[in-house]
């Protein structure tokens, strides 16, 4: 078995996060049998449990990588504390077409209060990822924070900051200098004790270096980024919880290859508004903005009120987001276990109380 950190005592569910959403779920099951906990590792074959008095280490139910539990979950353990019953539903969850050619859904992180974007102020920054990474943000309904990091390193951080603001209206963006803690108190307002912030972004920006300085730390790994392109190393591994020094808790996760999206239609249409807005004004309900006459999404881009690039963008990611739903909704239907799990505490659950959650 993997060697666990210094047991992590709580005393309390809520200073892991515990709120009204997920104690509603609770008082609807029978008093006694079943103990929450939350999921703040997910290791290869184990996932990493703590609540008050409980800090273990469970085979998950199901495969890990595609399975249905994932960092930031709240689980229900039997009485014994030996075995992983239920899935209580989230509050957020984040999610992925897992990569390569499958079509199974990766589950990213769940019940987060606060998404921190991460980019940096190099070659690293791309307006088409960070629209990728806000579609699922919104997508989740939690706060979205782009976060640039390496402003120590840039001259003119302002430039970055300008392009990243410009992806979404009202769209908070940092640029910070992840090694100072000073630099990042930017962040604060995000931190309060119970909160549940994810960083997510690709190899190298920074991510765990962030979650370093700001739980005053540094034995999170951190490698260099390759010189020649800003590329990182792939150094974190497994997504993982940690506390910080306020009571709030920080997934650190992988940096992500490839974030094809799936599930997100909601989340596109509010990243790009101003394009799902014009659409609306279109002639045809079905207007596909090519070359039909009334397109009003073409006069705005004619007018300059859309940008042209964000357009190509938007229109490359409704379809791959269309493409990956369609092809897991299939798979879904031919694999019934997805959501098995889920499924039985309610069915469990009502059958009990004969009552709806
Ligand atoms: N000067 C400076 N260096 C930074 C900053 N943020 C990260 N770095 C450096 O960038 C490199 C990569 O940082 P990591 O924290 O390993 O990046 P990561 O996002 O966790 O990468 P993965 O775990 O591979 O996903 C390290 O050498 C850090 O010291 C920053 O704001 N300023
Ligand atoms: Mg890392
Ligand atoms: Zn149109």
């Amino acid at each position: 078995m993997r060697e666990l950190p210094t047991p992590l005592s709580v005393s309390c569910l809520e200073d892991l996060g515990w709120g009204l959403f997920h104690d509603r779920q609770l008082s609807l099951l029978p008093e006694g049998e079943h103990s929450p906990a939350r999921v703040i590792d997910v290791h290869r074959s184990r996932l990493h449990l703590v609540a008050p008095g409980i800090d273990t280490s469970l085979p998950p139910p199901g495969n890990v990588d595609n399975g249905p539990v994932t960092v930031g979950d709240w689980v229900l353990l039997d009485r014994s504390q030996q075995k992983i019953v239920g899935l209580l539903e989230r509050s957020s969850l984040f999610r992925r077409k897992a990569p390569g050619t499958g079509r199974d859904v990766q589950l990213i992180a769940a019940n987060v209060d606060t998404l921190l974007i991460v980019s940096s102020c190099n070659l690293d920054f791309n307006e088409a990822r960070l629209e990728r990474y806000l579609a699922i943000g919104r997508e989740a309904q939690v706060m979205s924070i782009v976060v640039l990091t390496k402003a120590d390193l840039c001259d003119d951080p302002s430039e970055y900051v300008k392009r990243a603001s410009r992806l979404s209206p009202g769209l908070l963006v940092e640029a910070v200098n992840a090694l100072s803690r000073t630099s990042l108190s930017c962040l604060d307002t995000w931190l309060a004790k119970g909160q549940t912030i994810a960083l997510l972004g690709s190899s190298g920006v920074g991510k765990s270096t962030l979650s370093n300085t700001l739980r005053g730390m540094d034995d999170l790994a951190t490698q260099a980024v390759r010189s020649d392109d800003d590329k990182g190393r792939h150094t974190t591994t497994s997504r993982q919880m940690y506390r910080l020094p306020g009571g709030s808790w920080i997934v650190d996760t992988p940096g992500m290859r490839e974030l094809q999206l799936t599930d997100v239609q909601t989340g596109l249409d509010d990243v790009f508004a101003e394009i799902t807005g014009a659409a609306k004004e279109c002639r045809f309900g079905d207007c596909t903005h090519d070359a039909e006459p009334g397109c009003a999404v073409r006069a705005a881009i004619e007018s300059g009120k859309i940008d042209a690039d964000r357009f190509s963008r938007w229109r490359k990611l409704v379809r791959e987001e269309a493409h990956n739903r369609e092809s897991i909704a299939e798979r879904r239907a031919r694999d019934k276990s997805t959501g098995k799990l889920y499924k039985k505490i309610i069915s469990e659950t009502q059958r009990k109380k004969g009552r709806d959650i």
